[in-house]
């Protein structure tokens, strides 16, 4: 039995990655595991959601970027030994947010090379899929937390773009970075989209067996 494969939902505010992952999680059946990033359930995770939801509750960009990536390697191990069991593992966020998020910062010395630094050795998706979505600052909840301003969101797209296009191989970005475009379309149309992209690739890369790392 080949190892599962790790797939990850990802994009700006929003735009339906959690929607999205829990209805892929469940198409792909009860021996799929869905791991959410920033998780705050953790003790690392309770102090990322308060510096998100509580204006006053300040720590130094570096501190809270390090805190994000350390609840990554909270689970490092568990999602690799998910995957060699067999089971498919669909992350909600990952390294490219980030990344995205901490450089979007502009804080001197931040940039993405910094940021990246703290991820190195963590697996690298199978499959992600970015999810674009013109219409996501008009919806529910948008400017509850941190970092959910029309212009914020602006400079993380283009961090996430300089990040995909500069700094990941563009041979690995052709076969395993996928844009999905899902302005006006329902939540079940985009799940069509996130279904057809994850069968095929899961089609055409039954037999890797090698992990990627960042
Ligand atoms: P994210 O995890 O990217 O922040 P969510 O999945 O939480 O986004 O979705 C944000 C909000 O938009 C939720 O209220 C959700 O029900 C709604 N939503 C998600 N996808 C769609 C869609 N395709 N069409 C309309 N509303 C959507
Ligand atoms: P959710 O709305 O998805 O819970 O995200 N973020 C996330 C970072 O700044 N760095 C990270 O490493 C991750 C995973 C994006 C909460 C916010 O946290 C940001 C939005
Ligand atoms: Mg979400």
């Amino acid at each position: 039995m080949g190892r599962g494969k790790l797939i990850l939902i990802e994009g700006l505010d929003r735009t339906g990655k959690s929607t999205q992952a829990g209805k892929l999680a469940e198409r792909l059946g009860p021996n799929s595991q869905l791991i959410k990033f920033p998780d705050r359930s953790t003790k690392i995770g309770g102090l990322i959601n308060q510096y998100l939801t509580d204006p006053a509750f300040l720590l130094p960009d570096q501190a809270i970027h390090l805190l994000f990536s350390a609840n990554r390697w909270e689970v490092a191990e568990e999602i690799k030994t998910h995957l060699l069991k067999g089971s498919n593992v669909v992350l909600d966020r990952y390294v490219y947010s980030g990344v995205a998020y901490s450089a979007a910062k502009g804080v001197p010395g931040l940039d993405l090379q910094w940021c990246l630094q703290s991820d190195v050795g963590l697996l690298k998706p199978d499959l992600t899929l970015f999810l674009t979505n013109q219409g996501s600052e008009l919806r529910q909840g948008f400017g509850e937390e941190r970092y959910e301003s029309s212009a914020f969101q602006q400079k993380v797209r283009e961090q996430f773009s300089t990040f995909f296009n500069d700094f990941e191989d563009q041979s690995y970005k052709q076969a395993h970075i996928k844009v999905l475009e899902t302005s006006d379309k329902s939540i079940e149309q985009v799940h069509d989209m996130v279904w057809s992209t994850t069968s095929a690739f899961m089609q055409e890369y039954a037999d890797i067996q090698d992990f990627m790392y960042f």
